[in-house]
């Protein structure tokens, strides 16, 4: 019985693999096909989101994310959660970005009380908190996000899921 098993496994195996050449040009054109199209709507999409800023250009993500995957995100298109340097670029964000969400962005005290930027790990100069924030609340808020409502930022758990603002400081 073994026997058989183990020939029929075989068999099936060889079938398998003698068929895969024939189905792989196939797949791969369907694959490649496919893969222009998205390329061309990925691109469509980025020339009609982002939004200039002296020279560097803002991105507002599509679905909520937690901040280490929107940072990753940021970064795997070239740029990193936005690092908010003056209150001009803060107020130019507040009348940009007014989606009626919270968003996060490129702050972070993952040493307790120090809020340095993701991008170049500089000290938070400016700031905008909120009254009473950071507040570091439960000892696990460590990442920096924008409330809408109240245009000034708190900090919050960093697996919460908010929309987020990616930077470049170039633009296409
Ligand atoms: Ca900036
Ligand atoms: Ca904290």
């Amino acid at each position: 019985m073994a026997a058989i098993t183990l020939l029929l496994i075989l068999t099936l195996t060889v079938v398998h693999v003698c068929c895969l050449p024939c189905l792989s040009d196939k797949s791969k054109k369907i694959f490649e096909k496919t893969k222009k199209t998205l390329d061309g709507l990925e691109k469509e999409l980025e020339k009609k989101e982002w939004k200039t800023y002296k020279d560097h250009c803002y991105y507002l993500g599509g679905d909520p994310e937690t901040w280490f995957t929107a940072e990753k995100k940021c970064r795997q298109i070239g740029g990193y959660l936005v690092k908010i340097d003056d209150s001009s670029e803060n107020v130019w964000l507040k009348t940009q970005f007014s989606k009626g969400t919270h968003y996060w962005i490129g702050l972070t005290d993952l040493q307790e009380g120090h809020f340095r930027w993701s991008y170049d790990q500089e000290k938070a100069k400016f700031t905008a908190w909120n009254r009473g924030e950071p507040g570091n609340a439960g000892g696990n808020e460590d990442c920096a996000a924008h409330h809408y409502h109240i245009d000034t930022w708190f900090d919050a758990p960093c697996h919460n899921k908010y929309n987020w603002i990616c930077e470049r400081n170039f633009c296409n």
